[in-house]
């Protein structure tokens, strides 16, 4: 076991764990538009642009050296499955504050992934201590199925959000909708609210 600073995601202590109109799986889905990018870390990148101070881009190495957390929390798909305890290990996307200076006038992020998906979050959910960049689930790194070798995780929202495949962080003062945001789903994705299409 690592000695990894853990991260308990606040929707794991409700006493009902279910959003209305889920129901639980065991095994993990697959889902995502368009094909399965193979993504070599040799050639993989981070660049984090928009409102910054100074724009920057590291390589998975970089990246990898960053300090890690572990996340457990429970997904909830929009298609209505959940699946409850899962281990994400990675990055805490807070991290990204000490590569950067985020202007102040920054209020969104857009997250970019292979192959032009992307997906927006206002900054106060972005900023969540449970949201992280993710390289492993249990303890394995991802396969790229889900997304590896690194995508991000936001817990608390339909995981429509956790962009598969990451790329780069953009960072805005005004809302702009990603992939599925402007093919039907909700602006937000709040999974007790059903927040599910727009
Ligand atoms: N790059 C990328 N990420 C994506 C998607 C996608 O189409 N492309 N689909 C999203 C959707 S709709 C879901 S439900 C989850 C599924 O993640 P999983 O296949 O690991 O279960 O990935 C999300 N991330
Ligand atoms: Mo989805």
């Amino acid at each position: 076991m690592s000695d990894l600073p853990i991260i308990i995601s606040p929707d794991t202590q409700r006493q009902n764990r279910v959003p209305p109109g889920q129901r639980l799986v065991e095994r993990w889905p697959v889902l995502h538009y368009g094909s399965v990018p193979r993504i070599d870390p040799a050639a993989w990148r981070l660049r984090i642009f928009g409102l910054v101070e100074q724009e920057r881009t590291l390589t998975f190495a970089e990246f990898s050296a960053l300090p890690r957390v572990r996340v457990f929390c429970d997904i909830h798909c929009v298609t209505t499955w959940s699946k409850l305890n899962n281990w994400f290990e990675g990055v805490a996307v807070a991290e990204l504050k000490q590569l950067v200076s985020v202007k102040p006038e920054a209020r969104f992020a857009v997250v970019h992934a292979a192959g032009g998906f992307s997906t927006n979050l206002p900054l106060d959910d972005f900023w969540q201590p449970d949201v992280l960049f993710a390289f492993k689930h249990a303890d394995q790194a991802l396969t790229p199925e889900h997304g590896g070798p690194v995508r991000l995780v936001v817990p608390r929202l339909y995981f429509w959000k956790s962009a598969k495949w990451v790329s780069a962080v953009e960072f805005l003062s005004r809302d702009r909708p990603g992939f599925w945001e402007s093919n039907g789903y909700h602006n937000h994705g709040d999974p007790w609210t059903e927040e599910r299409y727009g």
